[in-house]
């Protein structure tokens, strides 16, 4: 563990050597290591040494960048297992739930690597027989990128790889909550043979590297995971500055549809998934299962039924399902809004929240808290996100009745139709506001090579994937006379 920044290819401390500890939210006794707390000076030099690194970065060929990629696929596979334990005790996902994040990034990397070999423009016809006309992708400079905790390696990979293959240089700033993920990430590509200056690491909070990164001039675009309240800061910031442009993937309040004719065990499997699976903590996670009345009661006692055998534990056993919420704060919210849908009429299925005996002691465990709501569809508890194991029941009668509940949250980000029934299935895909959606699966297990982000409050931006390549790109018109001659239009006079 290097506990540094890494600035023009140097692991440096914080201007005026601060720094904070990394604790396992599964046992918030153990620090897992101390690493910078950085400042605005700090940001300023990582910037710096961003523009300068980036006229040599973009002069090699689009294949070189991509094939540094690949080498550091191949450094993360020969540690993934070490990586995954990493993530699994820094940000207290199961240990099973670690590894596919780790192979998440591992599959963006390979696809952007693979895509260092694909067409990078097109070739266009021109009005005028003697022009050849082309599209042209050019980098754009210096990007941010600015990640979250509950995917501490896959979602880095997925704004990193794409922003170095275009031949942009890069300002990493990973969550406080994981900066060591953070720091083994900047060291697998240092290792794969990056240039100085070409990613950068700054450790730190939001308002103190966040924030500087998002409004210094030399940095051309942000990209951005987290939450819709900073999210829609970073836009308005971004549109103050003419020249700079972002992505953000924000903010869910997602939803399953349970249709009538739905396949019951196989919608419980993949609302439990959907519900539980990283105790909640996915931007994709279901916190709202729409389901026709007639279907309720058998669909609500296999649910609770199921969900009371979720094993929550220490991330690092195989055998547990669910980690802990990541810190103090996310318990106070899950506590919160557990307390709210009492408040606001719901009917309690199953209780859950925190767990403090045991071997819960020393860690920040929720339980799953399942409740119905059947009348108040203006209740707050059903519009906001909440980021942790809790999920509302809500009955519909007509199919109609299902889209306005389903479409009635800010958010739109996954969405998933439990239905044997083609048309129904694509009635509910055109209606329903989504930006990743599945017919018979859960809302949670996005591939890489598939668009990914919302509408609404949920994303704005492309921000993932092969649409990313637009964002941290310029497209150019490069257009070439091969004619002998340029003709004149009419209207020169005489020679002098
Ligand atoms: C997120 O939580 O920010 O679809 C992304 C999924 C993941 C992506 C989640 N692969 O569940």
């Amino acid at each position: 563990m290097k506990g540094k920044n890494y600035i023009a290819g140097k692991w440096v401390g914080a201007r005026g050597g601060s720094e904070y500890e990394s604790r396992n939210p599964a046992q918030t006794g153990e620090i897992l290591g101390r690493v910078p707390l950085s400042h605005r000076e700090d940001v300023e030099q990582a910037v710096v040494s961003a523009k300068e690194a980036f006229p040599a970065w973009r002069a090699l060929s689009r294949i070189k960048r991509g094939e540094a990629i690949e080498r550091f696929v191949d450094i993360v596979k020969a540690g993934a297992d070490e990586m995954a334990r990493l993530v699994a005790r820094e940000a207290g996902k199961a240990i099973n739930e670690a590894r596919a994040d780790v192979i998440e990034g591992i599959h963006m990397a390979q696809y952007m690597f693979g895509h260092a070999r694909m067409p990078y423009g097109q070739a266009l016809p021109s009005e005028i027989a003697e022009k050849d006309a082309y599209m042209l992708r050019k980098p754009k400079g210096v990007v941010s990128v600015i990640t979250p905790w509950n995917f501490p390696f896959a979602i880095p990979i997925w704004l990193i790889s794409p922003s170095l293959l275009e031949g942009n240089t890069v300002v990493f700033k990973p969550s406080e909550e994981t900066p060591l993920v953070g720091e083994k990430i900047v060291e697998c590509f240092e290792r794969a043979g990056l240039p100085p200056g070409v990613l950068n690491l700054v450790q730190g909070m939001g308002e103190e590297v966040g924030w500087p990164l998002v409004v210094h001039p030399d940095v051309e675009v942000v990209l951005f995971t987290g939450s819709y309240e900073v999210g829609a800061r970073i836009k308005q910031a971004c549109a103050k500055d003419y020249r700079k442009m972002c992505a953000c993937e924000m903010g869910g309040k997602n939803a399953m549809i349970i249709c009538l004719d739905a396949d019951l065990e196989l919608a419980v499997r993949a609302a439990i998934l959907s519900a539980f699976k990283t105790a909640g903590q996915r931007c994709t996670s279901a916190s709202r299962l729409i389901i026709h009345e007639s279907r309720m009661k058998e669909f609500a006692q296999a649910f609770v039924a199921m969900a009371k055998r979720i094993v929550i534990g220490d991330p690092m056993d195989q055998q547990v399902f669910m980690g802990p919420v990541i810190n103090e704060a996310a318990v106070k919210k899950v506590g919160f809004y557990n307390q709210l849908a009492k408040n606001e009429g719901a009917e309690i299925l199953l209780d859950g929240g925190r767990l403090e005996e045991g071997e819960y002691r020393n860690g920040y465990f929720c339980s799953p808290f399942i409740y119905r709501m059947a009348h108040r569809r203006d209740a707050r508890v059903l519009h906001e996100e909440v980021f942790g194991p809790h999920v509302a029941l809500i009955p519909f009668r007509s199919l109609e009745e299902a889209v306005a509940i389903h479409n009635d949250v800010e958010y739109g980000l996954a969405f998933s139709a439990i239905t044997e029934d083609y048309r129904t299935a694509r009635l509910l895909q055109e209606a329903c506001e989504f930006g990743v959606g599945y017919w018979n699966l859960p809302t949670i297990g996005a591939e890489v090579h598939l668009p990914f982000g919302g509408v609404k409050k949920s994303g704005t931006g492309m921000p993932a994937s092969w649409p990313l390549l637009d964002v941290v790109t310029h497209k150019v018109a490069w257009t070439v006379n091969h004619g002998r001659e340029i003709k004149m239009a009419q209207g020169m006079s005489a020679e002098v």
